[in-house]
């Protein structure tokens, strides 16, 4: 498998599944300015879409968007229990969550605060509305849980903490979540995780 990635945007998730399931990967950093990975290739040959993730599968299929490639990730290594099995209910629970994360918080809250071209009124509503309604949700779910979905890490906890990550370059103080603040400071713990999100900053500060 070969992940197409940028340091620290939501590919970072992926990222975290493939360490926390000991899965073997390529990584191949794209500059999502020129949509050219740091090799030279032109990305959207690979993916049209520009965005990263993607993930270059063995046999050649290319897999795009998130939610479909973390549950692709965790189903090639179901004893990692990054995915509950298809068919059992926690399993809609995780595609629940995950969908949230990438429609309410990841696209409707960050992706408007850190995009310039949104308009100033857009990005009021996204950190005075839509921000502290999508983090008091969460931070009522995980009051009383380690993870979002049963008892155990999944793929949705590696994208909330990929996504929490944005908060304070977006200027959120995650304290005002003291829950949420806890459980992100907890994840970042994990020893997969501090791997992952250590190798991206050093890939992010020598960019
Ligand atoms: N729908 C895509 C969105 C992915 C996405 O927004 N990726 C961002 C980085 S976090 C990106 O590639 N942005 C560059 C762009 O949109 O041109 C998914 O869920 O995978």
């Amino acid at each position: 498998m070969d992940l197409y990635f940028a340091p620290l945007s939501c590919s970072l998730a992926t990222r975290i599944a493939l360490y926390e399931s000991d899965q073997p990967a390529g990584f191949h950093q794209v500059m999502l300015s020129t949509k050219r990975t740091a090799a030279g290739a032109d990305y959207l040959a690979i993916n049209p879409k520009g965005q990263v993730p993607a993930l270059v599968c063995d046999d050649g299929e290319v897999l795009t968007e998130g939610v479909a490639i973390l549950q692709y990730v965790a189903d090639r290594a179901p004893a990692s229990g990054l995915a509950p099995p298809a068919g059992e209910f926690d399993r809609y629970r995780l595609q629940q969550w995950l969908n949230y994360i990438a429609s309410e918080l990841h696209k409707q809250v960050f992706y408007t605060l850190f995009n310039p071209a949104v308009p100033a009124e857009a990005k009021a509503f996204a950190r005075e509305v839509a921000l502290p309604q999508r983090l008091d949700h969460l931070s009522a779910h995980l009051k009383d849980r380690a993870y979002l979905v049963g008892e155990h890490f999944t793929v949705a906890d590696a994208y909330l903490l990929t996504a929490l990550n944005w908060a304070a370059p977006g200027g959120v103080d995650l304290k005002r979540w003291p829950v949420l603040a806890e459980w992100h400071a907890e994840q970042l713990q994990r020893p997969a995780v501090a791997r992952a999100v250590g190798e991206e900053f050093a890939l992010r500060a020598a960019a």
